[in-house]
């Protein structure tokens, strides 16, 4: 393992430079103060999803007051107000030229029903499906509850229809019955389901409760791929997001979940009080439940935030668009050091190359990519670690007896449990005697 004069000569000169932070963000987000601005990576061009029109989507939320105001003052589970709301749905969809299903079920002594709607074409061996629950409780016309998921997802789908997409994937959306009853229709749905078929579904995203009148932007946290997806999609406006932690099996989602299918979604809030730190970055009342009409009566058409509304509409059109066209999902914003770093011989001290983090909200994905370049001439001597910035360590790369030169590698970690914004730090340590090297350079992708 020994050293040419000249590398060696290199190594004893190599000093750490000024760290170059250059980052390669969606657009909205700006590079680290100070940094030195690389050009964004070229990422696939996802086709470019429409947006979703906001007087559209309230307007299927009037029938839906309408309806209510005219059988009861709901639309529950086995009441008239509910079958209505189906048949509106149904109607629309027939007109835009979707193949319906009206699936029906029994529940606590009333008929229940779901309506599938499929978009001709696509693979019929991958399924990206979109859904929402239609029904309300007892208690009054449940706008927020759902209407608002059940009539963003409808107004998608219709736009599907105005642009005659043809995507990659068979695109399916379902509007459940009973779900307030405990997730009921849903559950019936993947129950019904061949095991053949449910493998073919390739996502399903859920959309219970985007309209609330004090408003949070929460992600749910389960398939990274579609998480990601909805991040990507806040970050190009500049709204940060959160974990959906209310509940995994609080709404439809659960049964596509328990049967292995992967699943995403978006919240804006139910009963929960809004905080402080979350009224400071997404506006409206601290103090106040994000839905304080939730499961009341006063669930009605006023009782809708109309910007959240709009901004999660557009965010459904732009994840089935997305991962419908099965594009690659732009990736997450990244960071890099180019700064030289010299790696002393065993048994010298570990060194560390550090990039500071900002402007990404939450958390690291559980995919979290690492790039590393190194030059050195026995790679088997190192080891690496990529440090966060609470100092836990996620090891990349053991020692081994692998004389190749250089690290020229891409690691991927899940760091979900890490706050993104912060001092990270690749840490590398050569255990063997002889040989030495340098970080070239190294980058960090959420
Ligand atoms: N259970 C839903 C509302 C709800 C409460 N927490 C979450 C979390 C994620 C989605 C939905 C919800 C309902 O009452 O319909
Ligand atoms: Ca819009
Ligand atoms: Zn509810
Ligand atoms: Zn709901």
């Amino acid at each position: 393992m020994s050293l040419s004069v000249s590398r060696r000569l290199t190594a004893v000169t190599a000093i750490a430079v000024a760290g170059l932070f250059a980052s390669t963000a969606p657009a909205a987000l700006a590079a680290p103060p100070g940094a030195a601005a690389a050009a964004p990576a070229a990422v696939a061009a996802a086709p470019t999803p429409p947006d979703i029109p906001l007087a559209n989507v309230k307007a299927h939320l009037s029938q839906f007051q309408s309806i209510a105001t005219a059988n009861g003052g709901n639309r529950a589970h086995g009441r008239a107000g509910y079958k209505a709301s189906i048949d509106y749905v149904k109607g629309k969809l027939d007109a835009a030229g979707f193949t319906t299903t009206l699936q029906t079920f029994t529940s606590s002594g009333a008929t229940g029903y779901n309506l599938i709607a499929d978009w001709p074409g696509g693979d019929p061996n991958s399924v990206l499906m979109s859904g929402s629950h239609l029904d309300s409780v007892t208690a009054g016309p449940g706008i927020n509850d759902n209407g608002s998921g059940s009539a963003a997802v409808l107004e998608t789908a219709l736009a599907v229809s105005r642009a005659q997409l043809q995507p990659t994937k068979h695109l399916r959306f379902g509007w459940w019955g009973a779900e307030e009853l405990g997730l009921v229709g849903s559950q019936y749905y993947v129950n019904s389901l061949p095991a053949a078929e449910k493998s073919k579904i390739s996502g399903y995203l859920n959309f219970d409760m985007i309209g609330s009148p004090n408003p949070g932007y929460f992600v749910y946290d389960d398939d990274p791929t579609i998480e990601q997806t909805f991040k990507t999609y806040f970050a190009g406006l500049n709204i940060p997001t959160e974990i959906e932690t209310e509940g995994d099996g609080r709404s439809d989602h659960a049964p596509f979940k328990n049967a292995g299918v992967p699943v995403g979604g978006l919240f804006s809030g139910a009963d929960y009080t809004k905080t402080a730190a979350q009224a400071q970055k997404w506006g409206g009342t601290s103090g106040k439940a994000f839905d304080a009409c939730y499961h009341a009566s006063c669930d009605t058409a006023a009782n809708i935030n109309d910007t959240a509304l709009d901004r999660n509409s557009d965010a459904i059109a732009y994840a089935v668009w997305t991962l419908g066209a099965a594009v690659p999902v732009p990736p997450g914003p990244s960071f890099e050091n180019t700064a030289d770093v010299n790696i002393p011989d065993s048994p010298g001290a570990a060194v560390t190359s550090p990039i500071t983090v900002s402007g990404v909200s939450g958390n690291a994905p559980a995919t979290t990519k690492v790039d590393v370049n190194i030059v050195h001439t026995y790679r088997g001597d190192l080891v690496i670690d990529l440090i966060a910035p609470d100092g836990t360590a996620y090891r990349l790369k053991n020692s081994s007896s692998d004389s190749g030169a250089n690290v020229v590698a891409s690691y991927t970690v899940n760091a979900s449990s890490e706050v993104a914004n912060g001092v990270w730090k690749l840490q590398v340590k050569d255990v063997a005697a002889q040989d030495t090297g340098y970080i070239n350079s190294w980058k960090i992708t959420f």
